[in-house]
């Protein structure tokens, strides 16, 4: 178990983030409900600025060297979750298998539900950045990204997409989801990008 809930040292004084409040329960937070993911078709594809393109089963995903965490986790709207503990493979040593392209720039992460995010490949090279599988102990739940779901604790949590299917290594920034409709490109709690 590795405690990494201290990675807010690195942004700022306080554990919880300027404009948040702490809560307790886990809310779930979703553009458009859980989509329906059949965990024996469910892979994961690794393309774009990438040496060897991967595509990964999740009994494959399962068996990848992995790590318990305890993170925190900030949603953009205002709410903290201290102390969640998740379970899976770190983004660095996923993508040390594809082999990184000298000219990718940043990652578009994609969903099972149409959701997109991007984030700048040096914020996910660190391995606070999970592809998790499990929480609690237990498998993830669905409505919270399982099987598989991204964590970024160091950022707004509409950088971990849930329901993960593929990673796409970008030459240039685009914009995902949210990012398209305002929100940052950046997302750092502690300086409150929230916007732009
Ligand atoms: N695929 C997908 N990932 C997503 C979202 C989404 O709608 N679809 N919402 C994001 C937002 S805004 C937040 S706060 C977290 C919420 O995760 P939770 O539902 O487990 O709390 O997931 C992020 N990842
Ligand atoms: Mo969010």
């Amino acid at each position: 178990m590795n405690d990494v809930t201290e990675l807010y040292r690195e942004f700022g004084d306080n554990r919880l983030p300027p404009g948040q409040r702490e809560t307790d329960g886990f809310p779930v937070l979703s553009k458009s409900g859980t989509p329906a993911v059949d965990p024996a078709e469910w892979r994961l594809e690794v393309f774009g600025a990438v040496e060897t393109e991967l595509s990964i089963s999740l009994e494959e995903f399962r068996a990848l060297p992995s790590e318990t965490q305890i993170q925190d986790f900030h949603c953009v709207t205002g709410w903290s979750k201290f102390d969640c503990q998740f379970t899976g493979v770190r983004f660095p040593s996923l993508l040390e298998r594809a082999g990184v392209r000298n000219d990718a720039v940043h990652v578009m992460f994609h969903s099972a539900d149409g959701y997109t995010t991007d984030l700048a490949l040096a914020d996910c090279m660190r391995d606070e950045v999970l592809l998790a599988y499990g929480y609690d102990g237990e498998s993830l739940p669905a409505d919270h990204g399982g099987p598989v779901r991204v964590v970024t604790p160091h950022k707004y949590a509409y950088k971990g997409a849930k329901w993960v299917t593929g990673l796409e290594l970008l030459t240039e920034p685009e914009r995902g989801y949210w990012e398209q409709r305002g929100y940052s490109q950046t997302a750092n709690p502690w300086d409150e990008q929230r916007y732009g």
